[in-house]
């Protein structure tokens, strides 16, 4: 139980101003959300182990937007943290990362020009680096719901993190990181299938990856083959993340919220959309039910098969709809 459990605002440098949960403590507010079982938001200071100090402030109002106030990135990774803890409850009933309704937590202010962000099963937490010298912080909603997405893929399939299925580990967080926009459905982080929009890592305005056509990014693969599994993981992850994206939208040109998206096929065969929404349950019930720590990309196929199954019927629409999207990326019977 938490003694004062508030919903306090913030305004972070990415999400804008959103509700965080803080919570009352003598004459202090700290950054422990009582509403998520108290998940905490730490500031390292630039320090590589432990916690560092929690963020706590005097007015429940916190950070203001820009990169030179401390707190604003707080705002945006405990913000994260919720959104990505009310996806997984709202949309799968999901009761945190391994569901047993522990929350972990966040550290921001990692290191010195750290241009990365993790997940960490060791100690249950997410950590985040303010970029190069005046870059952008690694501390974007999709960031944050892909890193945590780490720790729910850890608790589910734990699909091993090289090979095949450490491409499938890094395509469920980038799947999962859009979902979350698209939950989120914020105006200042308007919902796509780009992964790392916001944080300008290129230093020219791109993302880091597009799920439409991975590709594009000049190294991800668009399609499997049997050379994909000496790939890096964040390349090999590719295809899948094409998988979910001609599941949800379908193939060929298309605009969504304002982004234009073009997406191939291997073999040119059209593929039509189901939408976000069930593309969704599709994988998350795969990755929770059937793919196990050795799943391949063939294997992956015949979990959301099972998945699409269990959840629409065998040869229904959306059944025959995730068979053709797999054949889309040249994985087949
Ligand atoms: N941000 C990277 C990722 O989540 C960190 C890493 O490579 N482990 O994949
Ligand atoms: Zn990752």
């Amino acid at each position: 139980d938490y003694q004062g459990v508030r919903t306090g605002t913030g305004t972070g440098q990415y999400s804008g101003t959103v509700p965080v949960g803080s919570t009352l403590s003598g004459s202090t507010y700290q950054l422990v959300d009582g509403d998520r079982a108290g998940h905490r938001t730490y500031d390292l200071n630039q320090g590589t182990s432990g916690t560092g100090t929690l963020f706590t402030d005097d007015n429940d109002v916190w950070g203001d937007g820009n990169q030179s106030d401390r707190q604003t990135a707080g705002v945006d990774v405990a913000f994260g943290a919720a959104a990505t803890w009310d996806y997984y409850k709202d949309v799968f009933g999901r009761n945190g990362i391994r569901n047993d309704g522990v929350a972990a937590y966040s550290r921001a202010h990692y290191g010195n020009g750290y241009v990365n962000a993790f997940w960490s099963d060791t100690c249950f937490c997410m950590t985040y680096g303010d970029g190069a010298s005046n870059a952008h912080p690694l501390t974007a909603l999709d960031v944050a719901a892909h890193e945590m997405s780490h720790g729910v893929t850890a608790a589910t399939a734990a699909l091993t993190y090289s090979g095949e299925s450490g491409g499938l580990n890094e395509a469920t967080s980038d799947i999962f990181a859009a979902a979350v926009e698209f939950h989120a459905d914020l105006a200042s982080d308007v919902p796509d299938y780009l992964v790392g929009e916001k944080i300008d890592i290129n230093g020219n305005g791109t993302p880091l990856r597009y799920m439409d056509k991975p590709s594009k990014d000049g190294a991800s693969r668009d399609y499997w083959d049997s050379s994909l599994g000496g790939v890096d993981v964040h390349y090999s992850s590719g295809p899948a993340n094409h998988f979910f994206y001609l599941l949800s939208e379908g193939s060929g040109a298309k605009t969504v919220n304002g982004v234009s998206y073009d997406s191939p096929t291997f073999d040119g065969v059209p593929v039509t959309g189901i939408g976000i929404e069930n593309a969704q349950r599709i994988w998350y019930r795969a990755l929770s039910t059937y793919m196990t720590s050795s799943t391949n990309y063939a294997g992956a196929r015949v979990a959301t098969l099972q998945a699409a199954a269990d959840l629409f019927g065998a040869y229904s629409d959306t059944y025959l709809a995730v068979a053709a999207a797999w054949a889309g990326i040249h994985v087949g019977d």
